[in-house]
């Protein structure tokens, strides 16, 4: 529409405001943030419109009106308001200069006395109320980012003030995410990092968070070395939103115990040495051991070190022994999708939650381990009441704001999902049209489902027969049901299983190939995702070309320059095996702490002793590098650059924000050097030119130049057809055999073999808290860890009461491998004979507990299951 702004004729549309700001003319605003509703009641955005007084931000433009912004009756309204508010509060930061500008210099009304109400209990935040403007701004980005409800306005007039129920701030619900400081205008909440003023040398770097796989990305705020700040940056997949380890856990970066020079082994000591002592060991012992050397790349690292870590293998090494932690976290989604539906990764995008009408959450505590997706699902669910069913043994935060949850016993997710399946069939709520069109095999499905009445599985699963009826009624009825799984799928004897039949429902209703809906697992590391499309499995080369396939593998020998390994190598716990028979002698292990991290750790620390030449390529000494021969430096995600590939498949540039501590370097140099000394130099000279090859070898990424994934990112695959990515897969048809129909999985029950005894009566599932992350390497050396400081047992009062433990009490768990300790935390949030338990500190030794029990299919642990006992320390 055409209108009028400030005497000259614009084409425009949205509020008056949206018209101001998209041609560039400034109007004040004290309680406006594009990320949050309108507040309105500020009333500093005044304009007239026509003549008229209106407040720019909740009146919409109308063609042909004129709008003014800067009339001497404005000038002077914006004067007198200013006043007033100087005269409430000690603004500073934006809405301080804003008053300014007004004119105010608070002294034509009385002061009103705020002070007194301050708090400084939480490590990462400050408020101050005496600088408080009453924008309301921190209520809204708390209830509509955060989906929390920290802060409400309390009292009435004069005495009105935000509160947050009396306690002190850290005491409250809040969850660290720093978005009510981020949209505070006056400086009466803020983070503790930016109480210090700005500096004239600072500069804004836009990278992409290296925690967990919604891949954020980051407006890194930064002085020479010093990080001042981290702001969540515009776009997808976050929206300026972040939560409390993106935000804040960053100080591990320039942290004393950063490892800053390669170390060597030294009789029981690890010593300082120069990098071209270490890389001459390492080719001496990777030449005398070749064929029998394994290689495991890093999540955590970038996607060209991935490539170069599995071609490195695969190359100089002579072995397809090369995996990566994907086979202890999402293997069994990838296998099952692509077995299914053609291609191993989500089907949709984050931005799907906001379209979906039903968000069915299988398994995955998303609030805590993908905090910017699970607070989108909490607004879906509080802001725009979509239905949400979370099946999951505990009650999560989703879980408490469902609307179905289904308590199932850990471990019985395959009779439950089939109980689903069953219904949907029996009353007839399939989707006939998509499954004539787009699927085989339904037929068998609706004669093998006949057993599985939610009546029949109760029993198994321990969730009432009518919430089961209920839950596959709403899934299937939805216009949009989105599915989102997590590990409490996959870490299972029958995790790939319980893919299939995930997939299994959303063909029966048509909830794939459109917007809103698909089956989503919820990828965990930063780059795991990337590491798997690099190839850092034992089976599948770059783009997941079969290394079986003779074909393709010469296709890729020929971009390399090298012949390939032709059969299948191991996966990480079968390199375990190999190890204890004398076939694997040499590892190399890239950022990831498996002494920690893997199950059974007594098992795994035998193993790694038995090696000849252990190397580990890491940030901090782990439990893992203690028993290396040889500990090289690298660089973290802030020190580097590169690619990272989030869950949504979306590719977001990694840019470098400081360099790497002391001698320490970035691990695609380590790389590169590494394979110019065992006899495999290559051409790069740069990340970019490292994934200029990878975009050769691997169709999906033919289009995702440097340049072309600059801002946001791109979804995988960005093709010739797809030259802006793809948001969206498998909208007419799937890449699988059979005429690219999908096939539904017939599924039997084969349950675990971890079942409790009268020794170890209750089962133990482990996981994850929101403040800390995995091994906490990087967490526990930030301030996080006065959030959390020790990894808790959960445990239900019924079984907490006959063993005489109480709340914060030491407790002793044992397991059939070994014995962890813990703080009890009593709680009905789990269920009687279930414990959970995080494992993020080396010291409570969660996985000295867990069991060799594996996915059927894809050797992924069931670190979901174990029988132990529990009793006061
Ligand atoms: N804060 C934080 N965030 C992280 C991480 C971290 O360490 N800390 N790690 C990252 C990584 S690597 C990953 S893979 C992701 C993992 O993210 P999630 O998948 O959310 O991981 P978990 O907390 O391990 O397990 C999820 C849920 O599975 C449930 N569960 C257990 N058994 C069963 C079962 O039999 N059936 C069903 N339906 N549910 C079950 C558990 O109760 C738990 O709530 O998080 C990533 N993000
Ligand atoms: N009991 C139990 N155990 C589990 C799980 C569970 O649910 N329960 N979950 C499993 C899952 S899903 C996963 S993914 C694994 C994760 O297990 P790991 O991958 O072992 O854990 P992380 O702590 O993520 O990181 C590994 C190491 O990488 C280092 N690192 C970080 N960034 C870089 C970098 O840029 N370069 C280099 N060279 N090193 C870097 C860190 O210092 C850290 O020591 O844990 C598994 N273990
Ligand atoms: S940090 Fe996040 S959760 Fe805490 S009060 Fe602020 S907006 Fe709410
Ligand atoms: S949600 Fe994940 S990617 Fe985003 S800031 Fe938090 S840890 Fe980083
Ligand atoms: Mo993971």
């Amino acid at each position: 529409m055409n209108l009028h702004l400030n005497g000259h004729e614009v084409e425009s549309s949205g509020s008056v405001l949206d018209v101001c700001s998209k041609a560039g003319v400034a109007v004040p605003t004290l309680c406006f943030d594009a990320r949050t509703s309108v507040g309105g009641h500020c009333r500093a955005c005044m304009v007239q419109v026509d003549g008229r007084m209106v407040a720019a931000c909740s009146t919409p433009a109308r063609a042909g009106t004129r709008i003014e912004t800067d009339t001497e009756e404005l000038r002077q309204y914006r004067r007198d308001l200013a006043e007033l508010v100087a005269s409430e509060a000690d603004a500073v930061g934006r809405a301080g200069e804003l008053l300014a500008q007004c004119g105010a210099d608070g002294t034509r009304y009385p002061k009103l006395d705020r002070s007194g109400t301050t708090d400084a209990s939480h490590p990462y935040l400050r408020i101050d109320l005496s600088r408080c403007v009453h924008c309301r701004l921190c209520v809204r980005a708390c209830a509509e980012l955060a989906g929390q409800y920290v802060f409400a306005m309390t009292g009435r007039g004069a005495d009105s003030a935000i509160g947050w129920g009396g306690s002190a701030f850290a005491a409250t619900e809040c969850v660290s995410c720093g978005a009510c400081a981020s949209a505070c205008p006056s400086g009466a909440i803020t983070d503790v990092d930016r109480l210090a003023p700005k500096t004239p040398d600072e500069r804004v770097v836009t990278t992409t968070c290296g925690y967990c796989g919604v891949g954020c990305g980051l407006d890194v705020r930064v002085d020479h070395e010093t990080i001042r700040a981290i702001d969540g940056a515009a776009g997808e997949p976050n929206h300026g939103h972040l939560c409390v380890k993106g935000r804040y856990a960053h100080t591990f970066v320039r942290h004393p115990d950063r490892l800053t020079t390669p170390l060597v082994r030294d009789g029981d000591r690890l010593v300082p040495a120069s990098w071209d002592e270490a890389y001459a060991r390492i080719a001496r012992e990777f030449a005398r051991l070749r064929g029998h050397v394994a290689v495991l790349s890093s999540a955590r690292c970038t996607n060209e070190e991935n490539y170069l870590a599995q071609k490195w293998a695969r190359t100089a090494l002579a072995t397809n022994d090369v995996d990566c932690c994907a086979r202890v976290c999402h293997a069994p989604s990838a296998a099952g999708l692509r077995g299914m539906l053609g291609a191993g990764a989500a089907t949709n995008s984050y931005a799907d939650v906001d379209r979906a009408d039903l968000l069915f959450v299988v398994g995955s505590n998303t609030t805590a381990s993908h905090p910017v997706v699970g607070q989108r699902v909490l607004r879906a669910v509080m802001e725009r009441r979509a239905r949400l069913v979370v099946i999951d043994p505990r009650r999560t935060e989703l879980a408490a704001a469902a609307d179905v949850h289904l308590a199932l016993r850990p471990g019985t997710n395959v009779p439950l999902l089939q109980s689903i399946a069953h219904v949907i069939v029996a009353e007839e709520l399939v989707d006939t049209d998509f499954v004539a069109a787009r699927t085989e095999g339904f037929d068998e499905l609706r004669d093998a489902l006949r057993a599985w009445s939610p009546e029949a599985t109760e029993s198994v699963t321990g969730v009432d027969a009518r919430l089961v009826r209920r839950a596959a009624r709403s899934y299937a009825t939805a216009a949009a049901p989105m599915q989102m799984h997590g590990l409490g799928v996959t870490e299972h004897h029958q995790g790939t299983e319980t893919v299939r039949l995930l997939c299994n429902l959303a063909l029966l209703v048509g909830a794939i190939g459109h917007e809103g809906v698909g089956v989503n697992p919820l990828r965990g590391q930063n780059n795991v995702q990337g590491a798997a499309d690099m190839g850092c499995q034992p089976d599948l080369l770059t783009g997941y070309a079969p290394v079986a396939d003779e074909r393709v593998r010469e296709r890729i020998a020929a971009v390399w320059g090298s012949p390939l390994p032709g059969t299948a190598g191991r996966t990480l716990p079968r390199i375990y095996d190999a190890i204890e028979h004398g076939d694997v002698r040499g590892l190399f292990i890239l950022g990831e702490d498996v002494v920690q991290t893997d199950p059974e750790a007594d098992r795994v620390r035998e193993r790694l002793s038995e090696l000849e030449c252990f190397v580990v390529c890491e940030i901090f000494r782990s439990a893992t590098s203690e028993l290396a021969h040889v500990v090289l430096p690298g660089a973290s995600f802030l020190e580097k650059d590169g690619t990272f590939t989030n869950g949504e498949r979306r590719v977001r540039r990694v840019r470098q924000v400081l360099p790497p501590p002391g001698d320490a370097r970035p691990d695609w140099r380590i790389l590169l050097e590494l394979m110019a000394a065992t006899g495999a130099p290559q051409p790069f000279t740069s990340p970019e030119s490292i994934w200029d090859e990878v975009r050769r070898v691997a169709p999906a990424f033919d289009r995702a130049s440097y340049a072309a994934i600059d801002a946001a990112g791109l979804q995988w695959p960005v093709t010739a057809s797809a030259p802006h990515g793809s948001a969206l897969l498998h909208r007419s048809t799937f890449a699988t055999a059979g005429e690219g129909k999908a096939r539904f999985a017939i599924v039997e029950f084969v349950p675990s073999p971890n079942v409790v005894t009268r020794e170890t009566p209750l089962t133990l599932v482990t996981g994850r808290v929101l403040e800390h992350y995995n091994s906490g390497s990087m967490t526990r050396r930030t301030r996080n860890a006065e959030l959390v400081e020790a990894d808790l047992l959960e445990i239900h009062p019924d079984d907490a009461r006959p063993r005489g433990i109480v709340e914060g009490a030491a407790v002793r768990v044992t397991s059939a491998s070994g014995a962890g300790h813990f703080v009890a935390r009593v709680t009905s949030d789990v269920q009687p004979g279930v414990v959970f338990a995080s494992f993020h500190f080396l010291e409570s030794a969660t996985n000295e507990l867990t069991s060799g029990v594996v996915d059927r299919v894809t050797d992924c642990p069931e670190y979901k299951v174990t029988p132990v006992q529990v009793a006061r320390a």
